[in-house]
């Protein structure tokens, strides 16, 4: 005999769970002591939202769920906001909260919550333990549902009298297997080539999926094949190198810029992988009059700026061959000129003097410290907005961004998983002040379990996203101002480093210093968020090249 606990922590196993992400409480106190004699690593966190966090990136980063585990009550509704993230980012995420005793949870009792319905709204699958026989079968189902296109959450609620009862050694972990993606049948993949070919100037705008599917390499073949520009979502950066001729960088901010030019000038998008929780299509088809090709392993979402002239179903890099392979290829010389802009508005910046530092100058300078396969984590706020449209990113799954739920607050605990997943490439996170402190306690997390990160700050004492939608709103700010700690000293109080950077010369060797000191660093980087408003009128006064 085992306890349900046990069993669990098997099913679990069986799932190849490496690590799993947490805070032990009173109501799971069982699946705590039973993780004890486990092949799984339990990563005890600070805060249940930054072990969320670090399960959401894990997640997307793999493609096999991360898990996260809390206790009931205030410990479940603490996962809320990562968990949240990773299911709208469409990241693979399976959380699992102690509960009361079913015995109790019929009427007002400590610390309980309907935490089924709780998670509902924000998971594919929620559900509850209510007998350990079911173990295998729920917790089977949770990392099927989690890990499927799209991926997303699972939520389990494990209450605490079921997880000390016993179970016969006949319970066992269910065999693992995937859902496979079905394949678009030859009628939709004609289709969809005989648009391709008639078109005159098609696009292709690359999503999330692309990465997902790990099929980067098929659409870069495909769009070299038929000699068609690729502009890719936040979500999507690096499925083409930005280096390639092909490469028009990301699309993505509320304005219009150099990349939507792209858009206004095609008869025929091709959307593959694309995810419009990322990027309303009004904001890029506001005439709704060009042809949408979607390709994708599910179907596409209801918008009247999205209506289908073909839709294709099925793995994203079986598709793309198939196409490529009838269509014909579009022969016009395709301009640089988009990509090239964005390169000037790098080299414009990459010697500026000024202090605070401007973010282009930040990101030119990032962009020498870090190796093309290492990895960026972004937080949420105006350091997002800059990060996407200028950090030059060679490979996918090296700039991670939230945009879908986009919520402040990932940075530090999505880098500690990063770091984890990849303990041989350097990891840094570039943060807000405001996010940062929402989770910066997960410094002892990661000095704990010696992992090495290293931790940008764009330090403007102000929430500089929202006073930039304010001023570009109202033109006056309203209370977005806050004081901050010495975050060199704060960091030392952790026993990590800090540095304070004090010229714009400063910040490369600084960041130098910081990966070679191979620990957790803070970089304290003084910002000039009046390029902020300094852009929006640039983007305002744009007129795309014909
Ligand atoms: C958890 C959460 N709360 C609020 C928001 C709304 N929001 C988006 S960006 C932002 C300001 C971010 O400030 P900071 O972290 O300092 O970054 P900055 O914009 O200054 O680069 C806020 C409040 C959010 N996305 N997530």
């Amino acid at each position: 005999m085992s306890t349900a606990a046990e069993l669990l922590v098997k099913c679990l196993e069986n799932e190849e769970v490496e690590y799993i992400f947490g805070i032990p409480g009173e109501e799971n106190i069982a699946t705590m002591d039973a993780l004890l004699g486990s092949s799984i690593t339990f990563v005890t966190t600070r805060h249940e939202q930054g072990a969320a966090f670090m399960a959401d990136v894990y997640g997307r980063l793999t493609g096999k769920a991360g898990v996260c585990l809390a206790t009931l009550g205030p410990g479940a509704t603490n996962l809320v906001t990562g968990f949240a993230d990773a299911n709208m980012d469409r990241a693979p995420i399976v959380a699992i909260a102690g509960q009361g005793a079913t015995t109790r949870m019929h009427k007002e009792s400590h610390q309980i919550l309907d935490l089924v319905s709780l998670f509902k709204p924000i998971s594919k699958y929620s559900t509850e333990i209510l007998e350990a026989e079911i173990i295998p079968e729920i917790v089977r189902k949770a990392f099927k549902d989690a890990e499927a296109e799209k991926p997303g959450g699972s939520f389990i609620s494990f209450p605490e009298n079921i997880s000390k009862d016993l179970v016969d050694e006949t319970n066992l972990p269910l065999k693992v297997q995937s859902a496979t993606p079905p394949t678009a049948p030859q009628q939709k993949i004609e289709q969809a080539a005989e648009l391709i070919s008639q078109a005159k100037k098609p696009i292709i705008l690359a999503g999330n999926g692309v990465v997902r599917g790990r099929a980067d390499k098929n659409m870069v073949a495909f769009a070299e094949k038929l000699n068609i520009p690729v502009a890719q979502t936040f979500m999507a950066k690096g499925c083409i190198p930005f280096t390639h001729p092909l490469s028009l960088g990301s699309v993505g901010l509320q304005a219009h810029d150099f990349v939507a030019c792209g858009f206004d000038r095609a008869d025929v998008i091709i959307c593959i992988g694309f995810d419009m929780v990322e990027y309303h299509p009004h904001l890029w088809h506001p005439t709704a009059d060009k042809k949408i090709i979607h390709i994708d392993e599910s179907y596409a979402e209801v918008d009247k700026h999205y209506i289908l002239a073909s839709g294709v179903l099925g793995d994203i890099g079986t598709s793309l061959d198939r196409i490529a392979e009838i269509s014909t290829p579009h022969e016009e010389k395709q301009e640089s000129s988009l990509r090239e802009m964005i390169v000037a508005e790098l080299d414009d910046f990459k010697d500026d003097q000024s202090f605070p530092i401007k973010p282009q100058r930040i990101l030119s300078d990032t962009r020498k410290a870090l190796d093309a396969s290492d990895i960026l984590i972004s937080d949420v706020g105006a350091h997002k907005m800059w990060i996407a449209r200028l950090y030059r990113t060679e490979k996918p799954n090296t700039c991670i961004i939230s945009n879908g739920f986009a919520s402040m607050g990932i940075g530090v605990p999505g880098a500690i998983a990063a770091k984890m997943v990849n303990p041989d490439r350097n990891v840094m996170t570039i943060t807000g002040d405001a996010g940062f402190m929402m989770n910066s306690q997960e410094i002892e997390t990661a000095l704990r379990h010696n992992i090495a990160i290293v931790i940008m700050i764009w330090n403007d004492s102000e929430y500089g996203l929202i006073k930039w939608h304010q001023l570009r709103h109202y033109g006056r700010e309203s209370n977005i101002s806050f004081n901050n700690p010495d975050f060199v000293k704060y960091a030392e109080s952790f026993g990590a480093k800090g540095y304070c950077v004090e010229s714009a010369d400063d910040l490369l060797p600084t960041l130098e210093k910081a990966f070679a000191d191979n620990t957790v660093v803070i970089v304290d980087v003084p910002v000039d968020y009046s390029e902020n408003m300094k852009l929006t009128e640039k983007l305002g006064n744009l007129v795309c090249p014909i």
